[in-house]
């Protein structure tokens, strides 16, 4: 018996992270046989902010290989890109219109998104609309996703009381979100004040699942740690905090035992030991991804995705019908 229905996704907006593994995507893989699961490549979303238009089309592609790199199996998942099912956009706009300025004002990733921008596009502002009805077509139980997205979460379940209630209806799930309790919030390598994201212009802060071995190892040689030189869990080094939750993601070991594990070792044995642990970790997926990327495996990945746009469209069309009729549109 399923539990539930799953639903997440991940922006194209370059190659996915340890944060975005750790975060997310190992989460996905683990509830794979448990649950019903929708799982997308967030198209729509990553041009919230400028794209090349060649590279956003083959990160869209890459970032299927790397869902599938990972271990996402495509006869127990859904998987697919936003773009290709319409209805995204669609509800998207009814529920734009269900939601208040006020609120959006408050979401903190775009006050930190939009301060990087020069010009910043209303779709940024807007982003957790999409987010909402992302979800909400396909009336969605649990979204696993890292920490970074409760605040979307939140809004997007404000959003579907508010339509439900205004219309007297239970046209809505009200989903949860669903955070793993380690690798929730991985930060940067460089800045630990900040989460280490995909699209963060200095590479030195983010890990790329496709980083090979040595790049992996100079970059945690060179992560930003502090002159305490004491592996400890402390809000006081957080470069070091971040450096032991990423260990302990990997293996397994709680804070406190890979305290003890490196205890009177100096930073650069303890740097050198997380950076191959994370390489170890990564070869595999490396491996798979490479295998993927195969031309004669062309076929294989456009059948998944339109496979993934069929079944999803049949489910999002549904709800929108629903939708549309609640809300007073008058039918053909
Ligand atoms: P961008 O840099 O384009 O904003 P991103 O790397 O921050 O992208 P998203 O595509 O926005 O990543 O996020 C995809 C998923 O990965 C979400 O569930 C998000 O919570 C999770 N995630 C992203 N960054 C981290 C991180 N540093 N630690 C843990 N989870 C993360
Ligand atoms: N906003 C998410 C990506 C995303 C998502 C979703 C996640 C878009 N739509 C729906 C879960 C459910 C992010 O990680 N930035």
């Amino acid at each position: 018996m399923k539990k539930g229905l799953i639903l997440s996704g991940i922006q194209p907006s370059g190659i996915l992270t340890l944060g975005n593994y750790l975060g997310a995507l190992r989460n996905w893989v683990d509830i794979q046989e448990e649950y019903e699961c929708m799982y997308f490549i967030a198209d729509l979303h990553a041009i919230t902010v400028p794209q090349d238009p060649k590279e956003l089309r083959e990160n869209t592609k890459k970032a299927l290989m790397q869902y599938l790199a990972c271990g996402l199996d495509p006869s127990k998942n859904v998987i697919f890109v936003q773009s290709h099912v319409h209805e995204h956009a669609e509800l998207a706009w009814v529920l734009d219109c269900n939601t208040y300025m006020g609120e959006l004002s408050r979401m903190t990733q775009f006050k930190d998104k939009s301060q990087k921008q020069v010009n910043v596009r209303v779709g940024l502002f807007n982003y957790p609309v999409l987010m909402a009805a992302d979800i909400l077509l396909y009336q969605a139980d649990f979204v696993p996703v890292g920490e970074d997205q409760r605040q979307h979460l939140e809004i997007t379940r404000d959003i579907a009381r508010r339509y439900n209630s205004t219309y007297g209806k239970q046209v809505f799930t009200i989903p949860e979100a669903f955070i793993s309790e380690t690798g929730a919030k991985i930060m940067s390598l460089k800045d630990p004040e900040k989460k280490m994201s995909k699209s963060d212009p200095n590479p030195l802060a983010f890990i790329s699942l496709l980083d090979d071995r040595d790049t992996i190892i100079k970059k945690f040689k060179k992560a930003t740690t502090d002159s305490m030189n004491e592996v400890r869990f402390s809000d006081e080094q957080l470069g070091v905090k971040n450096l032991i939750n990423i260990y302990s993601s990997i293996t397994g070991k709680t804070p406190l035992e890979v305290e003890r594990e490196f205890e009177g070792i100096g930073y650069g044995k303890f740097k050198m030991a997380v950076g191959e642990t994370v390489a170890d970790a990564l070869e595999p997926i490396q491996k798979k991804y490479y295998e993927l990327e195969a031309p004669e495996n062309e076929e294989y990945i456009k059948n998944i995705l339109k496979q993934g746009a069929e079944i999803a469209s049949g489910k999002a069309r549904e709800t929108l019908k629903e939708v549309y009729e609640t809300t007073g549109f008058y039918s053909k």
